[in-house]
């Protein structure tokens, strides 16, 4: 995070905004390599994380390449027609345990800081718990006057022009931009997984657990994940949209949600989503 991080930014969003233009959605695309746009603290960690460790990588790589190159050269039969009978030396021994334990080390430090800082927020501005079913995703807001809906995938069948197919839901999980968002995790049936990429978020929904994470998101926008635990028939079924608004924005959705979804909404509403989720499959 040292150096020129405004001049860094800058550069980062104007190539951001030239390879994948404003960034109001971020899902996969076709033939994408690599990871999507970073959109939280977190995931920019992870983003610096990788590429230190694919550096290494890269390094050692080449590294052994070129010593076996080498040694294929320089220990040929035709140049050695009397065998060398050195078995043992001790330096080289020590050097070549003592380097790789020394590039752990330097992978391990940033690594178990990054497990630390995704872990929790100390300040966290609000709650969103999380709760995995099959197959969808039931988001509890407890500060907001215990706001709570499900949200299921649009059926293939019942996309609109420019819903994202296997990824758009009928109810997107909505968040402040720039608010540090304590998320809690749990399942009510089986093991699921929340997972967004763009934002960082990675975490296990456990039946009779709880676990935390946080997310900040950058700017507003829609950021698609998935459930990445395999979780039955329909995992496939079971997407993420958080849409993260402004303040305001964030505010009136707030105001309009506590009656859409009093008394929890239409639980019949569900089970007709599940229903089509199926139809499309046959
Ligand atoms: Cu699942």
């Amino acid at each position: 995070m040292q150096g020129f991080p405004r001049l860094r930014a800058a550069i980062f969003t104007v190539f951001l905004m030239a390879v994948a233009g404003p960034a109001s959605a971020q899902a996969p695309h076709n033939w994408q390599l690599s990871f999507q746009p970073a959109h939280s603290p977190v995931q920019q960690g992870i983003e610096g994380l990788h590429a230190m460790v694919i550096w290494l990588m890269a390094a050692v790589t080449i590294f052994v390449a070129a010593l076996l190159a080498y040694c294929m050269w320089r220990f040929r039969a035709s140049a050695n027609p009397k065998a060398s009978r050195i078995s043992h030396h001790t330096t080289l021994e020590v050097a070549w345990t003592v380097l790789p334990v020394l590039i752990l080390v330097i992978i391990a430090i940033p690594s178990f800081r990054m497990i630390y800082f995704e872990d929790r927020t100390d300040a966290a501005d609000m709650t969103i718990k999380v709760v995995g079913h099959q197959w969808y995703w039931e988001y509890d807001y407890p500060d907001q006057g215990g706001i709570k809906f499900d949200s299921y995938m649009v059926p293939t069948d019942d996309l609109k022009p420019g819903q994202l197919r296997q990824l758009e839901v009928d109810n997107r999980v909505v968040v402040p931009a720039g608010k540090n968002v304590r998320i809690l995790t749990t399942s009510a049936d089986v093991i699921h997984s929340f997972f967004i990429p763009s934002l960082g978020v990675q975490r296990y929904a456990i039946p009779g657990r709880t676990i935390e994470t946080w997310v900040k998101v950058d700017q507003p926008g829609v950021y698609y994940g998935q459930c990445n635990q395999i979780c039955g028939t329909n995992h496939s079924a079971m997407p993420i949209a958080v849409e993260a608004m402004t303040e305001q924005g964030f505010a009136s959705w707030i105001e309009t949600a506590k009656t859409k979804f009093a008394a929890g909404g239409d639980p019949a509403s569900g089970e007709r989503r599940l229903a089509a989720v199926e139809n499309t499959r046959r």
